[in-house]
Parts: structure tokens; sequence; C-alpha cells
């Protein structure tokens, strides 16, 4: 009984140790970086299997030399589709963009960073079902 459960304990465990982390972010949402900026993150599609862009819009991007980094993968399968670290690009209206690449069905988790001269100012979390 006991061996059957423990694993399932030991689950739940880092579930909740691998989640807990970083301040989770909805969609479409303004959210304060600092006291003076804020930014909102979405999809510019229905997150689906494949390539999908998102785009980050900070209050203040004209003005501050800030860069965004996304950092994904499945948290049931740490490792396996990692991205590593990788920077948005802007575009012409100055927003940040990537293709996010969800490359199966499930679970997966978007770190999303801020740095301004080689500095983190901010990092939270996307939880998101594919
Ligand atoms: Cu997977």
């Amino acid at each position: 009984m006991m061996k059957k459960l423990l694993p399932i304990l030991f689950g739940i465990i880092f579930c909740f140790a691998s989640s807990v982390r970083a301040e989770e972010l909805k969609a479409g949402k303004k959210t304060p970086v600092n006291e003076t900026t804020w930014f909102v993150y979405q999809f510019t599609e229905r997150p689906k299997v494949g390539d999908v862009i998102m785009k980050v819009t900070i209050s203040d991007q004209e003005t501050r030399p800030i860069k965004v980094f996304a950092h994904y993968d499945m948290p049931s399968m740490r490792g396996h589709h990692d991205s590593g670290k990788v920077e948005f690009k802007r575009n012409r209206t100055q927003d940040y963009v990537l293709p996010i690449h969800f490359a199966m069905p499930g679970e997966w988790e978007i770190i999303l960073t801020f740095e301004e001269n080689g500095q983190e100012i901010y990092q939270g979390a996307v939880n998101l079902e594919i």
C-alpha cells in the first residue's frame, strides 16, 4: 500500500515545489513590474500544438532598455522540451514577440524574465494547458 502511495506523494510535493517559485500570470492582465512600470502578455492566437506567438507589452518600453526572455518546458517531463533561455525580438511597435513551440498537448510552463542593463528586474510564470 505505502509503496504505491509514495511516488504519488512525491509527485504532489514536487508539483508544489516547482510551481511556487515565480508569480503566476494571466493573459491580458496588467501586472506591475515595479511602482512605475506594468506589462501585459498575450498570445496572438489561441495556444495550440505548434508555434504560437507570445507578445509582451511593457508600459514604458519605448524609453527603457529592457530585454525580455522566456524559458519554457513541460513540468511533467522536465528537460524533454526545454527551450533554454530565449530572447524576445522587438516588433515595429516596440512590443516584444517570440514564437513559443508547444511540441505536444499537456501542461506547459513559461518563465518570463525581464532584464535591464544586465540586471534581472522581474520574473513571472505562465502556466497553461495545451
Ligand atoms: Cu511533453
